[in-house]
């Protein structure tokens, strides 16, 4: 029978089936989809076929190709990939400047990612109650200069009643399934408790020394909300991207591949050459330092990689 992956606990998946009823899988043999070495063979998010045994066990037996997919590598020169969710409509990427900082390079990176498997991203800011009036003007300048690339971005306090529900978030969710992304302790569960009204998973503190997250959640689990299907994972600390080659890497940087257009050569890497639009755009101040500095370490893993 057909059924859609809810739940991945390393050895362990909870399926939905089509009848409506919730089964416990073990994945049968060496199953993967061919050419993808991953540490996970199915995620949460795919369809699948489950057979139940005799004894009562379920196995997975099947995964349906997927329509796309979040992957990344745990470490820049891991060379097993991670799948992070299956089959989704667009990707929530929560942002803090404060406990814990966000880096930019991590923002890149995982919209790089996504782009490069057409997935819609939408930047929110959280915990915005933390922040002072300089910190404020910081968020404005960085969420500009994603807004001007056409990524939609917003900013709120899940810990300030109404600061959801008033915001445009719950629309943007509805009828879509999203999977929650960023660095442990960002308020991903958070997120998830409020729009469910009630707790249904587990949220943890921000640690005292480091101002960093705990990992509190340590499962991917897909939850069915009345409008929604919302994805949340355990906290993604660095984000190594998968299989880009250097020549592709601008393509998935919206800002770079426009001003790269107008370089006087087409193959143009944008470190040093004669008459390269992009570094004239970095100069004149239309690509964000953050931006481009981002893209040149996405280079040089990609680089690194070759040689591995
Ligand atoms: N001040 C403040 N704290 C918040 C806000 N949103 C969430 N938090 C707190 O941040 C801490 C971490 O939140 P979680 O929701 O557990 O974070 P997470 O992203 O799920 O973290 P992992 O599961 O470790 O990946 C909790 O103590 C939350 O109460 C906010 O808007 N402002
Ligand atoms: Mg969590
Ligand atoms: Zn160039």
């Amino acid at each position: 029978m057909r059924a859609l992956v809810i739940k991945t606990t390393g050895k362990h998946y909870l399926v939905h089936t089509e009848g409506g009823s919730v089964l416990d899988c073990a994945i049968k043999g060496n199953l993967r989809l061919k050419d993808l070495r991953t540490t996970n063979p199915v995620a949460v998010g795919d369809y699948v076929t489950v057979q139940q045994q005799e004894d009562g066990t379920n196995w997975i037996t099947e995964i349906q190709p997927r329509r796309n997919y979040i992957i990344r590598r745990a470490t820049n020169l891991s060379k097993e990939a991670h799948i992070l969710a299956a089959n989704i409509d667009q990707a929530l990427l929560l942002v803090t400047l404060q406990q814990p900082e966000t880096n930019t390079t991590f923002i890149d990176r995982f919209l790089a990612t996504a782009e490069a498997y057409r997935v819609p991203v939408i930047l929110l800011f959280n915990k915005i109650d933390l922040l002072t009036e300089e910190q404020l003007g910081q968020l404005t300048s960085l969420s500009d200069i994603y807004q001007q690339m056409g990524y939609r971005t917003l900013a709120l306090s899940l810990k300030s009643s109404g600061s959801l529900s008033e915001s445009s978030l719950p629309a943007l969710l509805a009828h879509k399934t999203t999977l929650l992304a960023g660095n442990s302790g960002v308020g991903k569960s958070t997120l998830l408790n409020a729009l469910c009204g009630r707790e249904v998973t587990r949220t943890g503190a921000i640690s005292d020394a480091h101002h960093k997250g705990m990992h509190t959640t340590t499962f991917s689990e897909m939850y069915e909300l009345n409008d929604a299907r919302i994805i949340d994972i355990p906290g993604i600390k660095g984000f190594g991207a998968v299989d880009m080659s250097p020549h592709e890497i601008s393509h998935y940087f919206r800002d770079i591949f426009e001003a790269g257009k107008h370089c006087r050569y087409g193959d143009c890497m944008h470190i040093d050459e004669p008459g390269c639009a992009v570094t004239q755009a970095l100069e004149r101040g239309d690509i964000a330092p953050s931006r481009y500095f981002s893209y040149l370490s996405l280079l040089e893993d990609s680089n690194e990689s070759k040689y591995r």
